[in-house]
């Protein structure tokens, strides 16, 4: 038996937990979603009752935002569900998904890729971090935000629960080392332990299987580009960290030009919401939007820019140093 999840207590996200529904319900059209809620409840039920599969659970787990993750799959799958896929609030899906993360032997476990500016694999920093012996490292690191588990998973994912409500999980302040960073930190951690290495894991490639818009740059240059071959965007996007509809971040070009906004357009009617955030106020952006109808190539402009100055915040220092040199100072 095969359902879907999610979580959420934000009252801010809950824009986005209705549009990651409604593109769910659209692809997975048959498929039991268990929202759990902890205190947006009630939002949720009303506006979820003109949709059968969606089904509302108050979430009594311990904790909140990212770190329930593991506790509400095990949960999912405590009602029978062997097979779970847990999708983050902020995701649209553009089209059928069910190959892509279904389409594997139930031993493996599918998560998706950080974004290219995100957290590096860092070989065996995290699961050395956690005192766990060393079993496998990765080219990559992993993004939670969407995954397909099984119950043959179940002790990987009940060791994750326990680590997140560990004291050493808990005992960080916000200057967090990157062993308990966020959640997915922790599972990175394991899955490279030895304990873990046996579990087969694909990754959910960024650009190809996901965009992962993180403001202007997460969505890069080169991977709008390498996959313009294919007719449209990637089938999962994702408006990872900052959302577009924070008030700080509406009518900035990353957000006006965002794929994640363009979509976000289609089920604007449906989402009984306060909707100015998707409207297109720039004049750069109008432009770029009259340039092309693909939300890949209206975007790439900002994407290089957003990238030239992350890549110059980090390099800055050495930056300087060489340009000291030149001038002979
Ligand atoms: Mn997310």
């Amino acid at each position: 038996m095969f359902c879907i999840c999610t979580y959420e207590d934000r009252d801010h996200v809950i824009i986005g937990l209705k549009l990651m529904l409604l593109s769910t319900v659209r692809y997975f059209p048959n498929v039991p979603i268990y929202v759990y809620c902890k205190s947006c409840e009630q939002k949720i039920i009303s506006w979820g009752a003109r949709f059968p599969s969606i089904k509302v659970v108050a979430c009594d787990a311990e904790g909140g935002g990212w770190d329930v993750k593991p506790a509400v799959i095990l949960d999912a799958m405590d009602r029978g569900y062997d097979e779970v896929l847990w999708l983050d609030s902020d995701l649209i899906l553009t089209r059928p998904v069910d190959a892509l993360l279904r389409g594997h032997s139930p031993g493996v476990l599918v998560v998706a890729e950080e974004y290219k500016y995100g957290m590096k694999s860092y070989g065996y920093q995290r699961t050395v971090g956690w005192r766990l012996a060393k079993g496998r490292t990765f080219r990559r690191s992993v993004n939670s935000c969407a995954m397909r588990a099984t119950s043959l998973h179940k002790s990987l994912i009940e060791t994750w629960k326990n680590f997140i409500r560990s004291n050493e999980y808990k005992k960080h302040g916000s200057n967090r080392p990157i062993h308990v960073f966020t959640d997915q930190d922790v599972l990175h951690a394991l899955l490279g332990s030895r304990d873990f290495a046996e579990v087969p894991v694909h990754f959910l490639k960024r650009g190809r299987d996901i965009a992962q818009c993180f403001q202007g740059h997460g969505y890069t240059t080169f991977e709008r580009l390498r996959y313009l071959y294919r007719r449209d965007l990637p089938p999962i996007v994702h408006a990872q960290g900052p959302k577009p509809w924070y008030s700080e971040n509406v009518h900035t070009l990353w957000s006006e030009l965002s794929p994640y906004t363009d979509l976000a357009r289609e089920y604007a009617e449906q989402l009984d919401e306060d909707n100015s955030w998707m409207e297109v106020h720039s004049r750069i952006s109008r432009f770029l939007r009259s340039c092309s109808s693909d939300p890949r190539v209206q975007g790439i402009p900002v994407a290089a820019c957003a990238e030239l100055g992350v890549i110059w915040r980090r390099n800055l220092k050495r930056i300087s140093k060489v340009l000291r040199r030149v001038r002979g100072v």
